[in-house]
């Protein structure tokens, strides 16, 4: 068979997905489809925003479940909490929706990656264990099918913010997280959720603008990336809660922000050839792009 034809057949057939699923015993439906890759971002389930953060939670499920069955692997890249912290022995509550169908999830045996944020990012170990799910503290690289991609929160990343770099320097120092560990849960969760009032996850997109090529700090930061010879397809990051979609100078790569859950409820999907932006149960509106 000429080369032409056969590795656009065999790579279709690598990513080929075929799968049975059934709703209820007995009735099953025989799919096939491309798998795909998809990212989502900053769902900061524990704190109120157009829905409650239950109903957010319900409607995250609801997106789990409907992309699971096509999912080559699912990157959640940060502040999937408004606040989460592990003690030795304690969990915050909450989240049971959320653990139970990721758990479904990783016992079908489909990759899912987990990233801290800025809100979330004392996790100890417990998703390793329970879900067996990777935990990234800092931004990867990695590659899916033949394209590269840089993903990360974006917390701290970029010029500026050097307030937040100086926090976070505290909040990652093991003294200090020791230190926060033997507070009482319930006196740390307060104290948490205090200062997380002062954050502004929850700022309506109205007042959240694009800010121009020269002040978006992730923006710049993949700029110099590319001036350092790193030059992935895709940069991909949370943290702005702007979903963008904007081709950098190098004429090949491209800044992808995933956006986040409060309002936009936007995520990404990669089908192997084209990375899109897109929005779940929600109006197609403010996304950024050239
Ligand atoms: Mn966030």
């Amino acid at each position: 068979m000429p080369c032409v034809l056969y590795f656009p057949i065999k790579q279709a057939f690598l990513r080929a997905n075929f799968y049975i699923c059934g709703d209820y015993p007995g009735h099953f439906k025989y799919t096939f489809s491309l798998k795909k890759t998809f990212f989502a971002s900053d769902f900061h389930l524990g704190a109120d925003a157009r829905l409650s953060s239950a109903e957010r939670e319900r409607q995250v499920v609801r997106w789990l479940r409907q992309v699971a069955p096509e999912a080559d692997a699912i990157y959640l890249v940060g502040d999937l909490f408004e606040f989460w912290f592990e003690y030795k022995s304690v969990i915050p509550k909450g989240f049971s929706r959320l653990f139970g169908v990721l758990a479904e999830i990783r016992d079908a045996n489909i990759p899912v990656y987990v990233f801290t944020g800025n809100h979330d990012l004392w996790m100890f170990g417990y998703f390793e264990q329970e879900f067996n799910i990777p935990v990234y503290h800092q931004p990867i690289q990695t590659e899916i099918y033949g394209k590269t991609f840089l993903i990360g929160h974006g917390d701290g990343l970029g010029p500026n913010d050097i307030g937040y770099k100086r926090m976070k320097k505290v909040f990652v120092h093991p003294f200090s997280q020791w230190l926060f560990g033997w507070f009482h849960p319930d006196l740390g969760t307060r104290l948490a959720n205090f200062s997380s009032q002062k954050s502004r996850s929850a700022t309506p997109p109205e007042e959240r603008n694009w800010l121009g090529e020269d002040r978006e700090w992730l923006l710049q930061y993949c700029n110099r990336k590319i001036d350092q010879g790193i030059e992935p397809d895709y940069f991909v990051f949370g943290h702005r809660h702007l979903p963008i979609d904007w081709p950098l100078k190098n004429g090949k790569s491209r800044y992808i922000n995933l956006g986040e859950w409060m309002y936009h409820c936007s995520y990404a999907v990669f089908d192997g050839v084209e990375m899109q932006l897109r929005f779940f149960e929600s109006e197609e509106s403010e996304r950024v792009r050239e």
